[in-house]
């Protein structure tokens, strides 16, 4: 089921994870779905974990290359991304315990996710999309609640942050289908390497 005009894709920008980061939400996943509450959520296949920094929505090809030249540019002016590390909770019910929509891993904020996500706000709105009203909190977002969360239902316990090593910045094409998303590296800054 494609809903995206033919002319337009759905994209977002987001951080890609190291593997050992990859290793602890898999293992976080595969605790959550063993819950007997598990099937009143639509869990995010590993494959597809990462840490939204815009969500663009509809776009032409032409914005999103525009796009890329924008972060390309902007990318230089951002410090210390090689040594960007994160330090990621374990699994929260997001935005707020009482109203959750998601099960997600909320990222601590710190300076260059900041500038990161500030980066990617300006070449959205440089591009001619609306600015976004929410205020950006980095999440991983694990599973999405079909109905509100059963009652009784309590993660596991919350363990100390993990430290994540995030290694390239994606602009992907989402495309929605009745097994769940299919996301596309369009172009991908690599945070080891020069930009
Ligand atoms: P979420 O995980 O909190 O749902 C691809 O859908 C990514 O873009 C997801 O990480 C999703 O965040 C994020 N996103 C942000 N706003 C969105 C929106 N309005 N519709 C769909 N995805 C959105």
């Amino acid at each position: 089921m494609q809903r995206t005009k033919p002319s337009s894709l759905r994209a977002f920008l987001a951080l890609d994870l190291d593997d050992d980061a990859l290793d602890v939400l898999s293992a976080h996943l595969r605790r959550l779905r063993a819950m007997p509450w598990a099937n009143a959520v639509r869990w995010v296949s590993a494959d597809n974990l990462h840490l939204t920094l815009r969500f663009l929505g509809d776009i032409a090809p032409a914005q999103a290359e525009r796009y890329i030249g924008a972060l390309r540019r902007g990318l230089t002016q951002v410090a210390d991304l090689p040594g960007l590390s994160l330090r990621v909770s374990g699994p929260r019910l997001f935005p707020r315990s009482s109203h959750p929509r998601v099960i997600a891993c909320l990222a601590e904020s710190n300076a260059t996710l900041t500038a990161l996500a500030d980066l990617a706000e300006a070449c959205a709105t440089g591009i001619g999309l609306a600015a976004e009203k929410r205020p950006f909190n980095g999440h991983i977002t694990l599973g999405r609640l079909r109905d509100p969360p059963p009652q009784g239902a309590v993660l596991p316990k919350e363990e100390e942050g993990t430290l994540m090593r995030p290694t390239a910045i994606t602009l992907y094409k989402s495309e929605l289908s009745p097994r769940g998303a299919i996301y596309t590296a369009l172009h991908t800054f690599s945070l080891r390497s020069q930009l």
